[in-house]
């Protein structure tokens, strides 16, 4: 495991896989961030998240990139920027937009969701097609489609690319923009061995999270356009997201680019592992084939979700009660292989006790 800065241990005895959002900046990413040449970004003029920017906006093939604060900014900036109030957009039944963003889709941007259901948080072209609205007074004009990359409540899915293609073929016949909630796109990447620009190419906009597999501590980018990112730019604002001297986290984002990507493949083994030894206990449900990244889902026999969220806390083992019947683990960064063997022993044992 990477060096630690002092103050930022946490106990050893803690496998913490309740997201990939908890890994803490490392020894040598801090060096990074320490040393950050920053200037005022609301007044564009910080050179580390201009750098930052472009180094993601390159790498998804898109003219320019936005350097916010998180990945629920980046979302949000995106949807108010490709709608007006009044707007419907369309995305899956659990996306994160939808489930976990507070409201914001009604409460900041004023658009509602069509919501479809998905297989493992994958929607086609054939279920979306008839909930696209026919323009007349009656109805709010459709105007986005968000897809989820991968798609966290669907299992941490690979969205194939040929149907995120067919989309982009049917968004055209009626003019609606796409937009690609990439929070967790590198996995997909790593995993499916795609570029991040084969994926993003289908979309008008894409966001990605420096703040999760990567292990960055803070940050997110959204990506397209320059006439689109020059809009979105005006809705950072507006939600509150300009930062001034933030080349400081950038640093961290550009290190984690550089230094976390290819390990990224680590905690998707680590996944699969987990996976593998959860399905030889008795009583868990678990399917291993569905693991395609770092998140897991798993239930016990005749046992709700939070009771084995709670069980394994004090054994130090922290997962979350995330999907009805399930809980869900992340793999990252912070968690090594010995870690993952002893959180699967721990769950045995209580599973074995139950
Ligand atoms: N997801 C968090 C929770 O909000 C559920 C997690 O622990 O997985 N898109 C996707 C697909 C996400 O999974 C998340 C974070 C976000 C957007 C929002 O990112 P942040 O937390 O930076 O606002």
């Amino acid at each position: 495991m990477p060096a630690r800065a002092p103050g930022t241990m946490k106990s050893e005895t803690i496998i913490d896989l309740r997201s990939d959002t908890v890994t803490r900046p490392t020894l040598a990413m801090r060096k990074a961030m320490a040393e950050a040449v920053v200037g005022d970004d609301v007044l564009g003029d910080d050179p580390t998240v201009i750098a930052l920017q472009e180094k993601v906006a390159r790498r998804l093939g898109k003219e320019a990139g936005l350097f916010v604060p998180s990945g629920t900014m980046a979302n949000q900036v995106a949807i108010r920027t490709h709608t007006e109030p009044g707007d419907e957009i369309i995305m899956e039944a659990s996306a994160h937009p939808f489930l976990f963003e507070s409201g914001a889709l009604g409460g900041i941007c004023g658009v509602q969701a069509r919501l479809v259901p998905g297989e493992r948080g994958v929607i086609t072209p054939e279920q979306i097609e008839p909930v696209i609205r026919v323009r007349a007074p009656h109805f709010p004009p459709t105007k986005l489609i968000v897809l989820e990359n991968t798609h966290n409540q669907g299992g941490g899915s690979v969205y194939p690319l040929e149907i995120i293609r067919s989309i982009r073929t049917l968004a055209d016949r009626h003019e609606l923009k796409m937009h690609m909630d990439g929070a967790r796109l590198w996995n997909a990447c790593i995993a499916s061995g795609k570029q991040p620009a084969d994926y993003a190419e289908s979309f008008d906009s894409v966001s990605v999270c420096l703040s999760k597999g990567l292990g960055a501590p803070v940050g997110s980018v959204l990506t397209g356009s320059k006439t689109f990112i020059d809009r979105a730019r005006r809705f950072r604002k507006m939600f509150g997201g300009a930062m001034r001297q933030s080349g400081i986290l950038a640093a961290a984002g550009i290190y984690a680019l550089e230094h976390h990507y290819e390990r990224i493949r680590e905690d998707h083994e680590n996944a699969k592992h987990l996976a593998n030894r959860l399905s030889r206990i008795k009583r868990i449900r678990i399917r291993p084939e569905d693991v395609e990244t770092n998140i897991l889902f798993f239930g016990v026999e005749g046992k709700p979700p939070k009771w084995l969220e709670q069980e394994l806390k004090p054994r130090g083992v922290w997962v979350i009660a995330a999907r009805p019947g399930e809980v869900r683990a992340i793999t990252h960064l912070d968690v090594d292989r010995a870690g993952i063997d002893r959180a699967a022993e721990i769950i045995s044992e209580i599973v074995a006790h139950a």
